[in-house]
């Protein structure tokens, strides 16, 4: 199949996810082309069958901002044209799905509906939880969903607050994410623990773009709880807008030899591999992709009981669920799993062996078979 991804380049799950899936579908033969306003983050070197276009909008001055969606529209209505896309699938559903539609419509003299590419949207979360619920975008959003041929949603959870939000026309199939195993695994030796300077004690972390919704500053009391009783350093790693007030309480609380702010990093495999314990007390996650790449690192979680979590963290197996705000009950469990080397290790083999069921090749055939079902359909309903 000849497949367009367009997804967010910026640090972020459905950035990641996007870039994944187009790396494992090029892997198996298929044509991708990316569209995103630069390269995406996680896409490294390029490889054969890929090709990624970058989104470069027109400044004139009586534009106050260079109009990012028309530009992304045009590019897919240009290579979809000249390279036959079968399919365009739109990660995140704002603005990509509406520029996928707008594309299509482009195209409307030089190809019917029907032989044009299908859209498929993925949605990834606060696409719904939070831009969709906002008034200025939320018909929007519902135009994305009702006007995608297809579309699917990262966990129970999501596609069930999408259909209670919109009321959708169309099902909305459920795709979880997934990892690469081969690449997240846990890496032998303390290469990155000396190359911090870390001296002995646990490593506590968490990834995520800082932003409230992550519930930043519910990380900094948990750990504050564990490190009274274990000795151990938490690495942040990520960046963005609660930074500045959780720096603030580190310092406040005379915490900064034992916290680490480590900014955006690209390659979070070899952090993850001396990690003993990821926190992730959002408020919501639709899925929480971080989460899983550190249990195929062999990290146990501790996290929240919201949203997608319970569909892949088994209480009590490979991590610990909560209700969001629960500092203390986190910081019980935290230590549980990290004072006992028995117990931590029958928690890391377990995570392990769980985010197995979430390996690449599982899902990716989802969408496969996914996108086949929406060209066939096309093509019967265009022979009828
Ligand atoms: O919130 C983020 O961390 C970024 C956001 C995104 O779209 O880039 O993440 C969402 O999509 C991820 C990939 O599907 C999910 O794993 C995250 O749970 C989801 N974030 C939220 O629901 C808050």
């Amino acid at each position: 199949m000849k497949i367009g991804i367009s997804c967010h380049h910026t640090y972020g799950g459905s950035g990641a996810v996007a870039t994944e899936l187009g790396k494992a579908l090029a892997m198996k033969g298929h044509i991708v082309h990316f569209f995103s306003q630069a390269v995406p983050f996680r896409l490294g070197l390029y490889s054969k069958n890929i090709y990624c276009h970058e989104i470069a909008a027109m400044n004139y001055p009586l534009f106050e901002s260079p109009y990012h969606s028309l530009a992304l529209a045009s590019k897919i209505a240009e290579v979809a044209y000249y390279e036959k896309l079968d399919v365009v699938h739109a990660h995140y559903a704002i603005p990509h799905a509406i520029s996928a539609m707008l594309a299509r419509q482009m195209l409307e003299e030089k190809c019917s509906e029907a032989e044009c590419f299908r859209i498929v949207t993925t949605l990834h979360g606060t696409d719904i939880t939070i831009v969709g619920a906002d008034p200025s975008m939320s018909d929007a959003v519902r135009l994305a969903i009702n006007k995608s041929d297809g579309v699917t949603a990262v966990s129970g959870y999501l596609r069930d607050e999408t259909i209670r939000m919109f009321t959708p026309r169309k099902p909305v199939e459920v795709i979880h994410n997934f990892v690469d195993t081969s690449i997240f695994r846990r890496l032998p030796g303390s290469g990155s623990k000396e190359l911090l300077g870390l001296e002995g004690g646990k490593v506590v972390i968490h990834i995520s773009n800082f932003r409230p919704v992550k519930r930043i500053m519910d990380i900094l009391p948990v750990f504050e709880r564990i490190q009274r009783e274990i000795p151990a350093t938490l690495l942040l790693v990520g960046d963005g807008p609660d930074r500045s007030e959780a720096e603030s309480w580190v310092r406040s609380n005379g915490l900064g030899f034992r916290v680490r702010f480590l900014g955006k990093l690209d390659d979070i495999v070899p952090l993850l591999s001396i990690a003993d314990l990821m926190l992730m007390p959002s408020n919501v996650e639709s899925f929480g992709l971080a989460a899983l790449e550190a249990m195929a690192c062999g990290v146990p979680v501790v996290v929240t009981d919201a949203g997608g979590f319970p569909e892949f963290i088994r209480q009590g197996v490979d991590g610990y669920r909560h209700a969001h705000g629960d500092i203390e009950g986190m910081s019980q469990s935290a230590r549980s799993i990290l004072e006992n080397d028995e117990v931590w290790q029958r928690f890391s083999e377990a995570a392990v062996k769980q985010a197995g069921r979430f390996a690449t090749a599982r899902l990716v055939e989802q969408y496969e078979a996914f996108y086949r079902k929406l060209i066939d359909g096309a093509r019967e309903s265009k022979a009828q």
